[in-house]
């Protein structure tokens, strides 16, 4: 173990004596590490310490800011419900200093939130009623947060889930061609030009007030939520770097595109990856179920033609980080980011051919 772990963790106003910190989780952006403090009486008390991505987040006091602020609300209602405020939300630790996060010499950001015992988050969910929770989990976040004001919420990044804006950074990564890799991938830019009509659509609903913007949490993939281990219900959505103001669609779309794909994200075999429309089924009961009473009728509208954008968005920003010689994403291997967007490809192709389908289980559940 390395000595910066525990140097930056001691700071923090753990109990007990600090024992290691490892690895841990399969996130693409923080570093997660898993501490173990050793209690007075034998026990172990675990935190997750995590150092925030700087070329991601450029200013993560922002980050802090806006998870004290929501996890504050989210604890005050989760309090007037009977719940356990210490499972169902994150809960950051201070350091001796009183702040929320600590900062060391080299200009790294570190933060300690309570471990939450006896949950877990899985990148596909084992059954159809997890399924049901993580889109109810997500549901009942926005539901929880609808009445917190937007203007007190940084974007902590800015256009997050602009898709034309994304789509501009792709055309310029492939005119740049910095990595000199435009010519190997050029079906999947192909594939990716040919859809650009419709990118704007939300976003400019939205500019119009014609849709809401709302407190969202703008990064609902199926492993950001906790699910207890006991009672098979979603406990806590975790990751809350990107909640901001933003638009509800994207929540419910990007819960689909992670959990309606039959494989991982990066599975380099695509005769594996399928739209599951089960899955996807469960996904629209549980968040609908959360959201119907408070969701706009064009919001509900539009859930299907989001979960094809978001795919769409994602596929771009993986081959865009590509191109760009993989800066954003981790990658374990020099395909990686490819292979992710060949993954999303696959997964727009399917929900394409599945729109009909889709837009009756939306009719069913609205
Ligand atoms: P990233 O932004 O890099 O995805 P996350 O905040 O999602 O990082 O954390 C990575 C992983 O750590 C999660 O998938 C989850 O398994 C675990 N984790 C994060 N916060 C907690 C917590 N408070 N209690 C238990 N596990 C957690
Ligand atoms: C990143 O942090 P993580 O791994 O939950 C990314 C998301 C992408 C996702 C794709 C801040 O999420 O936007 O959808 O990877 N987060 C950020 O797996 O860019
Ligand atoms: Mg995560």
């Amino acid at each position: 173990m390395t000595m910066h772990l525990k140097a930056a963790a001691v700071n923090f106003k753990l109990t007990g004596e600090f024992m290691e910190a490892v690895s841990y989780g399969l996130g693409h952006i923080n570093s997660t590490y898993l501490v173990r403090c050793r209690q007075v009486d034998g026990t172990v008390q675990k935190y997750i310490l995590q150092c925030i991505n700087q070329q991601v987040f450029r200013e993560p006091e922002k980050v802090i800011t806006n998870i004290v602020r929501v996890t504050q609300h989210l604890r005050e209602k989760i309090i007037t419900a009977g719940g356990d405020p210490l499972r169902e939300t994150i809960t950051l630790l201070p350091t001796h200093n009183g702040r929320f996060f600590h900062q060391t010499q080299d200009g790294k950001y570190w933060r300690m939130m309570l471990f939450i015992e006896g949950a877990a988050a899985c990148q596909h969910a084992p059954s159809l009623d997890h399924t049901y929770a993580v889109g109810l989990a997500y549901g009942r976040f926005q539901q929880m947060l609808a009445d917190f004001p937007v203007d007190q919420l940084h974007a902590t990044i800015p256009d997050f889930h602009h898709t034309g804006k994304r789509l501009a950074d792709f055309e310029t990564a492939v005119v740049q061609d910095i990595a000199g890799r435009v010519q190997t991938v050029q079906t999947e830019i192909d594939f990716l030009f040919n859809r650009a009509a419709g990118v704007a659509i939300l976003t400019d609903l939205q500019a119009a007030g014609e849709l809401p913007l709302r407190i969202t949490h703008n990064d609902t993939k199926c492993d950001n939520v906790l699910i207890d281990t006991q009672t098979g219900k979603g406990l806590c959505v975790i990751d809350l770097d990107t909640v901001m103001p933003g638009i509800a669609l994207f929540d419910f779309a990007d819960a689909v595109r992670s959990g309606t794909n039959s494989a991982a994200e990066d599975e380099p075999d695509l005769t594996k990856i399928y739209f599951d429309l089960a899955i996807f089924e469960r996904l629209a009961h549980g968040f609908l179920d959360a959201t119907r009473h408070f969701l706009t009728s064009l919001e509900i509208d539009y859930l299907v033609f989001a979960s094809r954008l978001i795919t769409y968005e994602q596929a771009l920003r993986f081959l865009t980080d590509y191109l760009h010689g993989d800066i954003y994403y981790k990658i374990r291997h020099p395909q990686h980011n490819l292979d992710r967007c060949r993954t999303q490809i696959k997964l727009l192709s399917e929900m394409e051919a599945a729109a009909d389908q889709m837009e009756a289980i939306i009719t069913a559940y609205r």
